[in-house]
């Protein structure tokens, strides 16, 4: 059966992330495939109601186990009504970050267990993966100042330096650990220079996949 692959793009606070989204895709349809372009937490009506309570500033405090179930509560929506879905019809999909977010920001970041994550992980996705991921890797203050310059701080967005520090770091491990899957990318270079990194490795992808 054609199946699709499965691309995500991760990185801290203003990396780049919704910058180079529409790059990737333009390049990859260029290249003749079909791609669907989605994010997280979100990509369909309920995980956006999901993402509105774990972005959003509440009246009432959400704890961090909350935080750390809502993020899988959404993705187990977002994979059955548009992952799953794309990826069995031979569509490309494009995510705007994913489990490995998860890992970053609530193990390394509200610092859970990555074992716990790791299960609560397999029963939600029972295996499935991101193909490739590219990781947008900048200092956290570059991040940050960049971030600032958009718009009102969002409920993660008002956390402490400290706390992004941790996040950068467990995707660098990830990185590491995971050669093969993980393309990092020093986004600290031009808009333009992180494209041409970026597309160096959808072309390896491409020929892969001839
Ligand atoms: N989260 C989580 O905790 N656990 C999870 O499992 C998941 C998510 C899935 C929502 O993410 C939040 O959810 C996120 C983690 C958490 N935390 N926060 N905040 P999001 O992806 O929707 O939001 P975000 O991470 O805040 O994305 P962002 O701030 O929009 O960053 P970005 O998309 O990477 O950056 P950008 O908007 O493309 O660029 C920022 C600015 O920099 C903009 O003005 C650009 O023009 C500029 N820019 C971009 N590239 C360059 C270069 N190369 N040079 C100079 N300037 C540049």
């Amino acid at each position: 059966m054609k199946t699709g692959k499965f691309l995500t793009l991760e990185g801290v606070e203003g990396v780049g992330k919704t910058t180079n989204l529409n790059f990737i895709a333009s390049y990859l349809e260029e290249a003749g495939k079909e791609i669907v372009t989605t994010r997280e937490p979100g990509g369909t009506a309920i995980a956006e109601q999901i993402r509105g309570l774990l972005l959003n500033h509440n009246e009432e405090s959400l704890c961090d186990e909350s935080e750390l179930l809502l993020m899988f509560a959404a993705r187990a929506q977002h994979l059955k009504e548009v992952i799953k879905p794309a990826l069995d019809a031979g569509k490309w999909v494009l995510c705007d970050r994913f489990t490995d977010a998860t890992y970053a920001y609530q193990g390394g970041g509200r610092h859970f267990n990555m074992a716990d994550i790791s299960w609560i992980e397999n029963f939600v996705q029972k295996g499935l993966a991101p193909n490739k991921t590219i990781l947008l890797d900048l200092s956290v203050e570059v991040g940050l100042k960049r971030a600032a310059s958009r718009s009102e701080p969002d409920r993660f967005e008002s956390e402490k330096k400290a706390f992004f520090e941790d996040v950068r770091q467990v995707y660098l491990d990830r990185a590491k650990a995971e050669p093969n899957r993980f393309c990092v990318v020093d986004a600290s270079q031009t808009i333009e220079q992180v494209q041409q990194s970026i597309a160096c490795y959808l072309d390896e992808l491409l020929l892969d996949n001839v």
